[in-house]
């Protein structure tokens, strides 16, 4: 596997902290022991998340071709959003955002809260589009792409979560590769890796690299979308096509990528009751936030699946957790008496 061969534009703080979660792991029964990769940590660039590692190896081909504006999509309180904005405004380029309206979710300050507040604050042209939930390309990102244009500027265009973009596998191959460093260092190996998943890249990044050292069906991808047909299908694609990219040495199969769809209901951005428990649990047992539309549905899955006995006795579980907690300002109602 080759993935040094890729340039890469630092934009984190280098490896990310693996922290333990003991007071999570005894709660739930103390046969698992749970430990964290704090992915929501890993920049300076507006609060981090999933996001930056990705767009390390994107930003060294925009800037290669003489860009000058990143242009990019996701719903109102967008995480990804606001992490170009803020990558944009760190190299010294234009950042146009298309934000749709992906979630049913109508608290009076959601579109003036959180990522989106953060993105204007950043220097991003915001447009709110009244367009519903897709991970596919959209016609408002094709048309803001277009404008740019035509005002004579040089776009970059960065689909949904950076993921169905060649490059957009990259950087969680180099979180895997990162993972066994950190395993060499600890002395042990974790068996089951967690990690939310909508658009894709993340989790098809993690199959790829896991895959090196046979654990890409280890790495459980716990659905946020609420569309895993639409989900599952872009982790597969994007993993084949990474696999080839960095000469993986086999092909990726279905058989590779796990994706549990029982957590994402009631639909995509909307918390269920035991989204919220499990978000309430780990603050309150260990003080690591969580949001209503991914991390708190992977946290959820984790919970579930450990109280279930799905994930076995002496297991070492490495919960990703990809950032996003800006978001919970857009949810204040729901969290009124805590
Ligand atoms: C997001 C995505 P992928 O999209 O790579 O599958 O990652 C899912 C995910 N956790 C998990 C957090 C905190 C995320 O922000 N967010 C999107 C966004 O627009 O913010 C791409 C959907």
């Amino acid at each position: 596997m080759n993935l040094a061969r890729f340039p890469r534009h630092p934009l984190t703080f280098g490896p990310t902290p693996i922290e333990a979660l003991p007071r999570l792991s005894a709660h739930l029964g103390g046969k698992v022991e749970i430990y964290a990769k704090r992915e929501d940590m890993n920049s300076g660039l507006a609060f981090g998340g999933n996001k930056i590692r990705k767009l390390e190896y994107l930003v060294p081909e925009a800037i290669a071709e003489g860009c000058d504006t990143l242009v990019t999509i996701g719903g109102v309180q967008s995480n990804h959003t606001r992490q170009v904005a803020a990558v944009a405004a760190k190299l010294g380029m234009k950042c146009r955002l298309v934000q749709e309206s992906w979630v049913n979710w109508h608290d009076a300050v959601y579109d003036r809260v959180g990522n989106i507040l953060m993105s204007r604050v950043l220097g991003a042209q915001v447009e709110l589009v009244d367009e519903g939930f897709g991970i596919g390309f959209k016609e408002s990102w094709e048309n803001a792409l277009e404008e740019v244009r035509k005002k004579g500027g040089k776009p970059y265009a960065i689909p949904a979560g950076a993921s169905d973009h060649r490059l957009g596998g990259l950087g969680f191959v180099g979180f895997a590769e990162e993972v066994r460093a950190q395993e060499a260092a600890l002395g042990f190996r974790f068996d089951t890796i967690i990690v939310c998943s909508v658009t894709g890249s993340t989790q098809a990044g993690m199959v790829v690299g896991f895959a090196a050292d046979g654990r890409a069906d280890r790495v459980i991808g716990i659905d946020g979308s609420a569309t895993p047909a639409e989900t599952k299908a872009q982790v597969l694609r994007i993993a084949e096509r990474t696999a080839d990219l960095v000469d993986l040495g086999r092909p990726i199969t279905e058989a590779d990528v796990i994706l549990d769809t029982r957590y994402a209901y009631p639909e995509y951005g909307l918390p269920s009751a035991e989204t919220l428990e499990a978000i309430r649990l780990s603050a309150r047992l260990e003080g690591m936030m969580t949001d209503p539309v991914y991390e708190g549905k992977s946290m959820q899955g984790m919970i579930d699946m450990i109280r279930r006995e799905e994930i076995p006795a002496g297991s070492k579980v490495l919960y990703a957790h990809l950032g996003g907690v800006p978001a919970i300002n857009g949810y204040s109602y729901l969290f009124r008496n805590g």
